[in-house]
Parts: structure tokens; sequence; C-alpha cells
């Protein structure tokens, strides 16, 4: 029976994939190439220097820089995207998240956040969220990234909850690997054809009720 469920953040609690895509492509234009929607979608889930490297790889300059440089840029970058999140407000919350937060704590289920964000904490501030989890296990506090399994398995840890009794709601694949590599269920939140293998796929919350939550 599922006891728990872990929330990513970006791109399920809120969409700052759009902040993010800003600063990496004001970065990108700053180093003298084009950065398109499309080379963001390899960016989800994904970790700061990880991204930083794709992107390099995306405008032919891998191995242009010292590690030092690098992580001068991933600066750069985290700097942009923290003036575009402090600005954020609670309107920003995607549509049906707050009623289905509620919708869990009534019937007693638990609550966590699983992001590979360093930033998660300022942003779940900014959206008046941070006293409504269990669990918030996000990008400071964990060693490696999605899809290894370590940023869902400590959530259900915190928890004091099974991994068998967690399901994982994610916007990326990374995150869906991370999730059933923990041996928990897996709902993915986006369109099919980006995302494979999740137990179910949802546009969003809007409307959903405790049924989604039954597995067969
Ligand atoms: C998020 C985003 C990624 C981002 C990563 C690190 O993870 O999806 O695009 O690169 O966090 O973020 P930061 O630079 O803020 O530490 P999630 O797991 O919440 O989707
Ligand atoms: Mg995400």
């Amino acid at each position: 029976m599922i006891r728990a469920c872990i929330f990513d953040l970006d791109g399920v609690i809120v969409d700052t994939a759009k902040y993010h895509y800003k600063a990496w492509k004001r970065l990108a234009n700053e180093l003298g190439f084009e950065f398109t929607e499309e080379d963001n979608e390899r960016l989800k889930g994904v970790s700061r220097m990880t991204s930083l490297e794709i992107l390099l790889e995306i405008g032919n300059k891998k191995g242009e820089y010292t590690e030092d440089e690098k992580l001068k840029l991933a600066t750069k970058k985290n700097e942009w995207y923290r003036e575009y999140i402090t600005k954020m407000e609670k309107d920003e919350i995607l549509p049906g998240v707050e009623g289905f937060l509620e919708l869990l704590r009534q019937n007693g289920v638990k609550i966590a956040i699983g992001s590979a964000s360093k930033n998660a904490k300022t942003i779940l501030e900014r959206i008046g969220l941070i006293d409504k989890f269990d669990a918030i296990v996000d990008g400071t506090k964990i060693t490696k990234a999605k899809p290894d399994p370590q940023v869902f398995t400590k959530a259900a840890d915190e928890m004091n909850e099974k991994y068998e009794d967690c399901v994982v709601f994610e916007d990326s694949q990374a995150g869906i690997d991370a999730a059933l590599a923990a041996g928990m269920k897996a709902i993915a939140v986006g369109k099919p054809e980006n995302l494979k293998n999740a137990h179910k796929i949802i546009s969003g919350f809007k409307n959903k009720d405790f049924e989604l939550l039954m597995f067969d």
C-alpha cells in the first residue's frame, strides 16, 4: 500500500525549468553559441555541473575550459537563475498541486521533496510550501545525482517508510529511472514521448483523486 509520495520539484511542483533555460541560454549566448528549448530537455533533472558539460558539448566547446573556469561559469549561471527565482510568487505553483497535497494529507499519506536542486529551499519558501513536507531532500544533501536512487531513498528513510510503499512524481527520465532503481512506483508528469517506463503518466495534478495511488 502506498504510504508516502515523493515529489520532484522543478517541473512537477513549479515550472522552474523555464528559468533554468533562460539562465543557460544567457550563458551560451555569452559564450557565443545558440541554445534551444530542445537542447534544454537534456538538462532536466541533471545536476548543475553535468548540465554545464552538456551545454559546452552542444556549443562544441568541450575541453576549452579548466575546472576552475567551469566552476565560475556554473556560478554565473546560478546567480542569474537566483535572480529569477527570488522573484517567484505563490501563483507559480502548478495547477492542482496544492489541492493534491491537501488530499494526501487528509488521507494520512506522507509527502516529501526529492530534488537535485541546491536552490530547492529558496523556491519552496518563495511559493509558501516550505512547511508542507515531512521531508525535504535536495541537492545539498546528496552525493549521487539522478538516475542514482539516493535522493529518493534518503527521502523515504527520513520519513521512515519502506521504498516499496513510496510513489515518486517526476518530469525527467533520469528521475523515473532513479525511482525504479529504488524499487518505488513512478508516476511521470509530462508527455509520454519524453518519459518511458513509468507505472503511470499524467499531464498534471488538476482534478486528480486518490485513485491515482492505486496500482494493480
Ligand atoms: C533540477 C533541474 C535541473 C537542474 C538541477 C540542479 O532538478 O531539473 O535542470 O540542473 O535541479 O539545480 P541547481 O542548479 O538549482 O542546483 P529537479 O530534481 O528538482 O528536477
Ligand atoms: Mg524535475
